[in-house]
């Protein structure tokens, strides 16, 4: 066995502590191209000791050496972008150009941002007569999906971190090369031994061993709504702190001033890009009844132009679940206007760009999350109206605005039940919080709030 073959804990690549493996494929071949061990309970104590035995010292560092370990971390990424991109290639499927634009690219801003709000961030302050310091919350449990692999884990690591915490991540078991990735990373960096643990694994085993540890003091989870109720269920029970960012079934509302032809082609690339495996992507696209027919034409093109150049879903199951759910939009009468369940390659996993005209607010195809390459065009018949269908599901993550006067937008997406809006098309933002309204979750990832997340206050009077 290799020394990377194992998990990384304590600061050291170790033996995993049962014989079993799981097996990681490429979803664009379905071969068999590595395998890593399947964490046992053992595995997960083991890292939690090594996080907990870390705590004081990494708590007590200076916030401005805390900032310089992730300043190097950064820096070890950056010298790693074609290895990270190369490999998520290899175990999500994702063409190599997002995989080096999207997913290195943006877990090194993220890794950045948290660099200089490590040293910025005001740790201690003063209200009256009192002294507030900002405190660690303790040791981090981060149970992480596969669709952003690297993100994922960044985005709950480096605010941890930059607070001072202590962290064992369980990274899905579709990904896991990339973690590894990571920890090598971690490694260079000077991260103390026990600051950062990786324990790869089964969810209901490494996963469940990692949220009822009585020596984790905050779950953070990312991942579907079911698990998450478990993990939420787990977490409070135990009276832990507990942050999960969940499913999305966001609305792309386009006004009737907006420039149709851009914000329908931004909103089909948004759906596309990652073959639709992305918990924010605008899966609802809402167009007055006067421009329905036009921006249903537009799209069918836009995606049809897409065509091959999306990579295929992360495994079988999914693309079962992605099928099935176009084949229900079928059933419950919504009109297909590109794609379709079939998909004309032999090998992977992959399912067509598809478009769906015609969509009612009340199928099913318009209120669960498909995480696949499937956009809906709903129709609606005044603002009102589009208010209603943007906020008629149980979810609230994500969402866009297009309009032809910007404030008209901005006064539109206020009375959104969801937590991030992009106006006229927006521009990620490594600093802007992210998280969910309503069922898409508890808490916030990303810039100060993301950071906050991970502090708790202590209070002096004088
Ligand atoms: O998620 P799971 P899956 C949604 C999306 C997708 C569906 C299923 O709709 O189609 O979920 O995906 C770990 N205790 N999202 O099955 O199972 C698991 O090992 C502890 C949205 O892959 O929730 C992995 O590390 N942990 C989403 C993580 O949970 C457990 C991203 C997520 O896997 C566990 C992914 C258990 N009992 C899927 N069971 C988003 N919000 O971005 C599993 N896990």
């Amino acid at each position: 066995m290799k020394a990377h073959d194992g998990m990384y804990i304590d600061g050291a690549w170790r033996p995993a502590a049962g014989p079993d493996v799981i097996e990681v494929v490429n979803p664009a071949d379905e071969r068999v191209i590595a395998t890593v061990p399947a964490g046992t309970v053992e595995d997960v104590d083991a890292a939690v000791r090594a996080a907990r035995a870390a705590l004081p010292g990494w708590a007590a560092t200076p916030p401005a050496e805390r900032a310089a370990r992730l300043a190097a971390l950064r820096d070890g990424l950056v010298a790693r972008r074609d290895e990270i991109a190369e490999t998520v290639t290899a175990e999500l499927g994702s063409p190599l150009k997002l995989s080096q634009t999207v997913h290195a690219g943006v877990p090194i801003a993220v890794t950045g941002s948290y660099a200089e709000l490590a040293a910025t961030y005001p740790f201690e302050e003063r209200t009256g007569n009192s002294t507030v310091f900002h405190e660690p919350v303790g040791v981090v449990g981060a149970i992480t999906p596969w669709n952003y692999p690297l993100h994922q884990i960044v985005a709950k690591t480096a605010p941890a971190l930059a607070a001072g915490c202590t962290v064992v991540v369980k990274p899905a078991e579709d990904t896991p090369l990339v973690a590894r990735l990571f920890a090598r990373a971690v490694h260079e960096a000077g991260i103390p031994a026990g600051v950062f643990n990786l324990v790869t694994g089964l969810g209901p085993v490494a996963g469940q061993a990692l949220a009822e540890h009585p020596g984790v003091d905050l779950l953070s989870f990312t991942g579907s709504t079911a698990v998450g109720r478990r993990i939420g269920a787990i977490a409070t029970g135990m009276v832990k702190k507990v942050a999960l960012e969940l499913g999305g079934k966001s609305a792309n509302v386009i006004l009737p001033g907006a420039d149709l032809a851009r914000a329908v082609n931004v909103g089909v690339a948004n759906v596309m890009s990652n073959s639709g495996q992305t918990c924010s992507a605008w899966t609802r696209m809402l167009v007055h009844r006067d421009q329905y027919d036009e921006a249903v034409e537009l799209a069918a093109a836009a995606a049809a132009k897409y065509g091959d150049r999306i990579g295929p879903l992360v495994n079988a199951g999914q693309r079962e679940r992605v099928r099935g759910y176009i084949e229900k939009g079928v059933a419950e009468g919504a009109r297909l206007v590109a794609g379709g369940p079939d998909s004309p390659h032999e090998r992977g996993y992959h399912v067509s760009p598809t478009v769906f005209a015609d969509v009612t607010p009340e199928m099913t195809i318009a209120q669960e999350e498909i995480f696949g390459p499937v956009l809906s065009v709903l129709r609606y018949a005044d603002e009102e109206d589009a208010l209603r269908i943007a906020n008629g599901t149980v979810y609230g993550l994500a969402g866009a605005v297009w309009a032809g006067d910007e404030a008209e937008a901005v006064a539109f997406a206020r009375r959104m039940e969801t937590g991030q809006v992009d106006i006229n098309g927006g521009r990620f933002n490594p600093l802007a919080p992210f998280g969910g309204y309503k069922q898409s979750g508890v808490g916030r990832e990303l810039g100060a709030h993301g950071l906050t997340e991970y502090l708790q206050t202590k209070s002096l009077q004088f």
